[in-house]
């Protein structure tokens, strides 16, 4: 069986949540791996990711890490074109949008989130804060405005993958307290994410 290492509290194991829940794979879940017990320094795990992040997926004899390519592989795996097309117009939009989540966006939000929902130590400027809340704002006006086009989705008419990674980063958005620009498609599109069964979990204020 598919076995997933890494805590639920990261939004990149959360990704792989969602993708299994969608794909209706089984699995078993090491929740424990990041905490002081299982610490990703440990070589147990370092043997399995050399970059001791979470979250790592081994299944089928392989072990996988960078969550968006999990969530490509098991796509894949399940036939789910739904999620991933296999047309390379539509599949290129659908990974367009993830690899701006993974760099552009994801990069935004860093010292804002650190500062303000983990409370770490090591993000304790104030100007820096405000300048991550800027950029994370300034991208995610950009994300409205291509909603504001879109055909209900982030790749077309279709939910994709490309909702998935993007969801989990506009929840942590509205779920961290900055001061929020006014985005009245990311919150339509969020709203009906959050209506998804399979998203439920994972779109939780608990969890941002
Ligand atoms: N590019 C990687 C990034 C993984 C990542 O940043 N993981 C974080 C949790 S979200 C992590 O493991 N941080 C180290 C730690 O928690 O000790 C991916 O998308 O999988």
């Amino acid at each position: 069986m598919l076995r997933l290492l890494g805590s639920t509290r990261s939004i990149n194991v959360r990704k792989v949540l969602w993708t299994l829940a969608e794909v209706g794979a089984p699995f078993a879940h090491e929740a424990d791996w990041g905490m002081p017990a299982r610490p990703l320094s440990a070589p147990e795990f370092k043997a399995l990711n050399p970059n001791a992040m979470v979250p790592v997926i081994e299944d089928d004899g392989i072990v996988l890490w960078e969550s968006n390519t999990i969530c490509r592989y098991l796509a894949a795996k399940y036939n789910r074109i739904d999620l991933l097309p296999t047309s390379a117009t539509a599949r290129a939009k659908v990974e367009m949008w993830m690899d701006w989540q993974a760099t552009d966006l994801n990069t935004a939000w860093r010292y804002a989130f650190m500062a303000l929902v983990r409370q770490h130590s090591n993000y304790r400027d104030a100007t820096e804060v405000a300048a991550s809340a800027a950029r994370w704002n300034e991208v995610m006006m950009r994300l409205d405005a291509h909603l504001a086009r879109a055909n209900q989705y982030a790749a077309g008419a279709q939910f994709t993958l490309a909702d998935i990674v993007l969801g989990l980063s506009a929840h942590r958005w509205e779920m961290t307290p900055i001061a929020h620009a006014n985005l009245p498609h990311v919150k339509v599109w969020l709203a009906n994410l959050r209506a998804r069964a399979a998203a439920a979990p994972y779109l939780d204020p608990r969890t941002p």
